[in-house]
Formats: C-alpha cells, sequence, structure tokens
C-alpha cells in the first residue's frame, strides 16, 4: 500500500529512492498515473515551492527534490494514456543571448515541471531567432526569459522586438527574471510578468494563465 502523502513527503526530503518505491508501490495497489502525479508528486513540489519562498529550503534542497520528483515521473509518465495529463500549460524557457548562466533558469524550469507545466527548455543563449522559432513550432502559452548579466539583460528587450516582428507577441505570455532583472525592466520593456525566484515564478506564471 502506498499513501500519497507518504509520497509527497519522501519528494520533500529529496529522497529519490523512496520515491521510486512508493511510486511503484501506488502503482501497484492500483492508484492511477495521474492521481500519483497531482496527489502526491505536485503536492510535494508545490510544499518544495513554499519552503523555499519562506527560506526554510535553499537552492540545493529544491534541486535535490526536483531529482526526486523527476524519478517519480520517469515512473509513470509513459504509464499515462495519450492527453490523460492534462499540461497547465506549455513554456518554452531560456536564457538569453550572449548568457551562459543556467542554474536559475533549470531551477525555475524543475518547479514549473513539477506545478504541472511542459517546459521546452532552449538551453543557454538562446538568440531571439530561436525564441521566435520555438514559439511556432510548440506554440507555447509562456515564454520565459533568464539573464544574469546587466549586459545580457538587454537581449530579453529585443527578444520582445523579434517577438513582435514576427507577429507573435499577443499569441505568448512573457515572464522575465534573474539576478540584475526587475519589475521595473520588466514594465519598460513591456513582459507580461517579473519574478525574483523560482517559486514566484511558478505563482507569476500561473496568474498570468488565469487571466487570459
Ligand atoms: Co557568472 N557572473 N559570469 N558565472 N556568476 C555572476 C552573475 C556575477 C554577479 C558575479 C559577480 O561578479 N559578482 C557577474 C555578473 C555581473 C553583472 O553583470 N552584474 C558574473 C560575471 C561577470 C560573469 C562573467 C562575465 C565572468 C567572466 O568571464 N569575466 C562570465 C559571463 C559568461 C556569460 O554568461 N557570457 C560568467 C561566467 C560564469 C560561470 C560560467 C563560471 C558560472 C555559470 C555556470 C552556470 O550557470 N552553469 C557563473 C556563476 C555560477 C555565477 C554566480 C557565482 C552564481 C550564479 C547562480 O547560478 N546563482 C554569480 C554570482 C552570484 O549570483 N552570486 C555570477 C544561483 C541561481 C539559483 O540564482 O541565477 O539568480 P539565479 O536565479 C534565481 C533568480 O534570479 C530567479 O530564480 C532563480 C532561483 O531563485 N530567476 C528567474 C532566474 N532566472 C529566472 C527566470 C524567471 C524567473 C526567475 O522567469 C523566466
Amino acid at each position: 500500500m502506498c499513501n500519497l502523502d507518504e509520497l509527497a513527503e519522501a519528494l520533500i526530503n529529496g529522497n529519490a529512492d523512496k520515491v521510486k518505491e512508493l511510486t511503484q508501490a501506488a502503482l501497484r495497489s492500483g492508484i492511477q498515473p495521474l492521481d500519483i502525479i497531482n496527489k502526491g508528486l505536485i503536492v510535494g513540489m508545490d510544499e518544495v515551492g513554499r519552503c523555499f519562498k519562506a527560506n526554510e529550503f535553499y537552492i540545493p534542497e529544491v534541486l535535490i527534490a526536483a531529482r526526486a520528483m523527476h524519478a517519480g515521473m520517469d515512473i509513470v509518465k509513459p504509464l499515462l494514456s495519450e492527453g490523460a495529463m492534462e499540461s497547465r500549460g506549455v513554456v518554452v524557457m531560456g536564457t538569453v543571448k550572449g548568457d551562459l548562466h543556467d542554474i536559475g533558469k533549470n531551477l525555475v524550469s524543475m518547479m514549473l515541471e513539477g506545478a504541472g507545466f511542459e517546459v521546452i527548455d532552449l538551453g543557454i543563449d538562446a538568440h531571439p531567432a530561436r525564441f521566435v522559432a520555438a514559439i511556432k513550432e510548440h506554440e507555447p502559452d509562456v515564454i520565459g526569459m533568464s539573464a544574469l548579466l546587466t549586459t545580457t539583460m538587454r537581449a530579453m528587450e529585443t527578444t520582445l522586438e523579434a517577438l513582435a516582428e514576427a507577429g507573435l507577441r499577443d499569441k505568448v505570455k512573457v515572464i522575465i527574471g534573474g539576478a540584475p532583472v526587475t519589475q521595473k525592466y520588466a514594465d519598460e520593456i513591456g513582459a507580461d510578468g517579473y519574478a525574483s525566484d523560482a517559486s514566484t515564478a511558478v505563482d507569476v506564471t500561473r496568474a498570468l494563465l488565469e487571466r487570459r
């Protein structure tokens, strides 16, 4: 038998082996894969986000919990029938042109995945044309841009210009973040949202999609 609260707790504790074991036990006891995700893994990751925001957890704990979440997801995802897992939305995420920092961007991506979003990761040094191409290919709800350098944050503006030139700006919401980025800058360049940390990025993404 497996209780999903126990699964969420193992995830919060970052115990990937236990998450694997409890996920398999849950499946054996007849719990549906989707319930394992929504009532176990996502519940756990939500709590990790809350702890991170409250400074009860730091970056290593979040990364370890995200790894535990992936251990469970790897088991249940292949069992979902096509379309069974209703994605909360699709996010194309990238570190902007000229910028090689990806630790924060990866953390944001993992928290979004933990919250049930599908994330398409463009990696680092993502030029505006790559965001444009990814929007055409994946039709995301949101694009997320990360920048860690005062020099590269300007690429957020040029990416928004490229989106507008391609006629795509009103097709997606845009959220930005990274150490030098501020709400003021987001307002200046016309981004739809700004988040100072990975957990807030999930809240802002949810709020942007609710408002559509
Ligand atoms: Co770089 N680096 N670095 N660096 N580096 C900084 C950013 C710097 C502040 C260090 C310093 O001088 N004190 C400085 C920037 C100065 C400035 O512009 N103001 C700097 C510099 C100058 C450079 C180089 C130019 C150094 C050189 O070569 N002379 C060079 C640039 C390379 C390039 O990008 N073109 C460089 C290179 C590197 C490494 C490759 C060595 C390495 C990156 C490795 C990697 O990412 N894989 C590196 C690192 C590790 C850092 C520091 C030490 C740590 C950054 C980090 O990962 N933080 C950093 C100094 C520091 O911050 N203490 C520094 C942890 C991470 C979880 O936080 O990314 O802020 P952060 O993400 C947070 C939030 O910002 C937010 O959520 C995250 C989690 O809460 N967030 C978002 C991030 N993205 C978001 C997106 C969102 C929403 C929220 O929505 C989409």
